[in-house]
């Protein structure tokens, strides 16, 4: 039973569960007022508690309603709210965990609240785009006081109930069982005939609230950027400050009415709801169980595998660290040691933290010691041969049963699991450089891989915090095999009549990180000439602008070799433009015969983001990524594609896939149009009038 009712004395308890977080979904609402109508009726009945009864009083709004018709279905939350306020008997709400949104609202709606100390309060919806719709922009600042609502609304953090000891939201803070604390309060309350206080009744004190709030605009219009929802927020809270209780309702709902329909909300929604789906692999199910993983083994002790090592320390699983000279060992575990002093100097962590991490890691210059691991991943060079040589020794050393991994970025995992007599047991797991940093990890699923392997990587994933996509074989899969599509746009841009500033800028004012050309700089810029270089021979029909390569010729590797696309100043990374970079670019379209025009950036960021899109309908019609949410999830978990944007698909859906569709078609008129082919998906979609993300939907 999603809700219950229990009646310990003469005080009834009303207990709602909805896993995973008590979501206040349609059956719970229902459920509450159904039981909210049963104690009332009941003359043995002299006051009410309500609890959640697991280590979430409520999550809120039960998101996965959003998109359907329930959210719409009666009774709603603020039909509850005001049932329960309009309660004639007391009612008391126990929050024995975390009461988050529409969880926290109900709360402000009844007469008494009592949390447990630990329990974490808050109102998040800014962080999807929205308002809290369920009074909680009303009701917060006149219980919680006036700046600790505007800092919990407008931030969406929650904080700890004992940090709100000292204003009115809670009538008892409990040490104990928050339940049992509510009961208690429920007989005092009764025994003492005490009135039914209504938070909607008070009134908000601030010595100087409309000086305070003025301030808040100024600094919160500085700080949004594009989300509209913070100034919205601040609409709502004023309204409270300002105008009766029912006006300033109406102020909230229609700021709730108007973010739920702006892009930047949409885009949100989407991005919260794709990380988590991604997590989700269609073909396994809970049956399946994953292998324990109690230590690590790491191949390589470079940049790559001492970032991939930090992130198993930091969530306290042991790891063996191996490499081939002593002296790369050092310099690994110098490196990893510095990073973690940094972080204590920061504050970050205690001294003694950073003895701890460093005390979970064995260095190591022997195949045997990893004999215990659980699970080994190679970070070594992006050659067949040093991954043959290292897989050949795992094969031989790794105990049966123990998950072998390689951080390839674009090598063939299927081949790479076939160096090994147990491919079942062989997966791709791509951590982003800095990998301690980086929330993304691309799970390369390969051929042979067993689903237990995968079920087990992606509840480590989860583990050490990662955002943990799961892609199939193919070069570059995911991620690098879009950005591929987007550098050769770039490229030819150059070749067109662009520079390199030019490109960039246009594509951060939509609000990219990093336009390609800093972040190829960023990267090394000689990277991307070495898979070129591969590809020239593997595909030998592929085009790309010369400009790269010539850049590289110049030994314009980038931000490490002080200069690349930009020049570089000594202890400084702006990148200024370079009269030398723009001189080789002209020179370069001359070479080739083209006559350099100007270029907007509307074109600029079609051709970049779209080149992303095709490649993504590519990727996704070949199964290389399960849902486009997945794709959307990598790019903006690695990417630095804006969230407010929703990642490339969400973006295309946005536009509509046919608008998409007329803009490819126009620049496979242009220049190397070649690469302007529509994907066969993506053209179905367009034809259809439908979108890549099915779930999530752009209304
Ligand atoms: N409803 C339903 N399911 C939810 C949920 C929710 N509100 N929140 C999380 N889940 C699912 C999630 O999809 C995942 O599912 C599992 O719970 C664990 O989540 C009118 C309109 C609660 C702090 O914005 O911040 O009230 O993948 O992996 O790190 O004003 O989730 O296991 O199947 O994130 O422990 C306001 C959003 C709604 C809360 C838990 N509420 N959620 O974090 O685990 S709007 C929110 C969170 C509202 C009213 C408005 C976090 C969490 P699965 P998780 P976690």
């Amino acid at each position: 039973m999603p809700v219950t009712s229990a009646i310990h004395d003469f005080v009834a308890v009303i207990t709602f569960s909805n896993p995973p977080v008590n979501g206040l979904g349609q059956a719970i609402r229902r459920g509450l007022i159904d039981a909210l109508n049963e104690a009332l009726e009941n003359d043995a009945v002299k006051a009410i508690v309500v609890t959640g009864g697991s280590q979430y009083f409520s999550g809120g709004a039960d998101i996965r309603e959003f998109n359907t018709p329930q959210v719409q279905m009666e009774p709603s939350l603020h039909s509850v709210i005001n049932a329960y306020e309009a309660s004639t008997k007391p009612v008391i709400v126990a929050i024995n965990g975390t009461a988050l949104g529409g969880g926290l609202e109900l709360s402000l709606g009844v007469n008494y609240r009592v949390a447990s100390a630990n329990a974490l309060i808050g109102l998040p919806e800014v962080k999807l785009g929205l308002l809290p719709g369920a009074g909680g922009t009303q009701r917060l600042p006149r219980a919680a006081g006036l700046e600790n609502a505007l800092n919990m609304i407008v931030s969406g953090t929650p904080v700890l109930a004992k940090t709100l000891a000292d204003t009115r939201l809670f009538d008892r803070i409990s040490q104990g069982d928050a339940q049992d604390d509510a009961i208690a309060l429920a007989h005092e309350v009764v025994a003492a005939g005490k009135p039914l206080p209504h938070v909607r009744d008070w009134k908000i004190d601030h010595p100087n609230a409309e000086g305070f709030l003025g301030f808040s605009r100024t600094a919160i219009a500085a700080a949004s950027g594009p989300y509209p929802a913070p100034l919205r927020c601040l609409d709502a809270i004023e309204a409270a400050v300002l105008k009766p209780f029912d006006e300033g309702m109406q102020v909230e709902r229609a700021g709730f009415m108007a973010l739920l329909e702006t892009p930047e909300s949409k885009a949100l929604r989407h991005a919260f709801f794709a990380e988590r789906a991604a997590s989700k692999v269609t073909d396994i199910g809970s049956d399946v169980k994953p292998r324990e993983i109690k230590r690590v083994g790491i191949i390589g002790a470079g940049t790559m595998g001492g970032g991939i090592a930090m992130n198993f320390l930091n969530a306290g699983i042991p790891v063996t660290i191996l490499e081939v000279k002593q002296e790369f060992l050092d310099r690994g575990l110098t490196t990893i040691r510095k990073n973690y002093d940094n972080s204590a100097k920061k504050g970050r962590m205690t001294a003694e933290q950073v003895e701890q991490r460093m005390g979970l890691l064995t260095p190591t210059l022997a195949y045997a010691d990893l004999g215990d691991a659980d699970m080994i991943i190679e970070a070594v060079f992006e050659e067949y041969d040093a991954k043959k040589a290292v897989f050949e020794q795992l094969d031989k050393v790794a105990k049966p049963g123990a998950i072998l991994a390689s951080n390839t970025s674009t090598l063939d995992v299927d081949r790479i699991a076939n160096f090994t007599s147990r491919p079942q047991d062989v997966l791709g797991t791509h951590f982003f450089s800095p990998a301690n940093v980086m929330k993304l990890l691309e799970v390369v699923r390969g051929k042979a891989t067993a689903k237990d392997v995968l079920a087990t990587v992606m509840a480590l994933a989860k583990k050490i915090k990662k955002t943990a996509v799961v892609s199939g074989v193919c070069d570059g899969f995911i991620g690098n095999r879009m950005i591929e599509q987007y550098s050769r746009q770039a490229g030819f841009l150059l070749d067109e009549g662009a520079l390199p500033q030019q490109v960039d800028r246009a594509i951060e004012k939509i609000g990219f990180a990093m336009g390609p050309f800093r972040m190829g700089d960023l990267a090394g810029n000689d990277i991307g000439w070495a898979i070129r270089k591969r590809r020239y021979r593997e595909k030998p029909d592929m085009t790309y602008s010369k400009t790269a390569d010539l850049l590289c010729e110049m030994g314009r590797y980038g931000q490490k070799t002080g200069s690349g696309w930009y020049d570089y100043k000594a202890g400084d990374r702006t990148a200024y433009p370079s009269a030398e970079v723009d001189a080789m670019i002209v020179k370069h379209s001359a070479d080739i015969g083209v006559t350099r025009r100007k270029i907007d950036d509307k074109e600029i960021v079609e051709r970049l983001i779209y080149s992303l899109v095709n490649e993504g309908a590519h990727i996704l019609e070949e199964g290389i990524a399960a849902k486009a949410s997945d794709i959307d999830t990598v790019y903006l978990a690695g990417y630095g594609f804006p969230v407010w944007r929703g990642g490339p698909m969400f973006y295309a859906d946005t536009v509509g896939l046919s608008h998409v569709i007329a803009a490819m078609n126009r620049y496979a008129k242009g220049y190397q149009g070649d690469a302007w082919e529509p994907a066969p998906l993506l053209r179905k979609l367009a034809d259809a009038g439908q979108s890549f993300n099915t779930t999530a939907k752009p209304a």
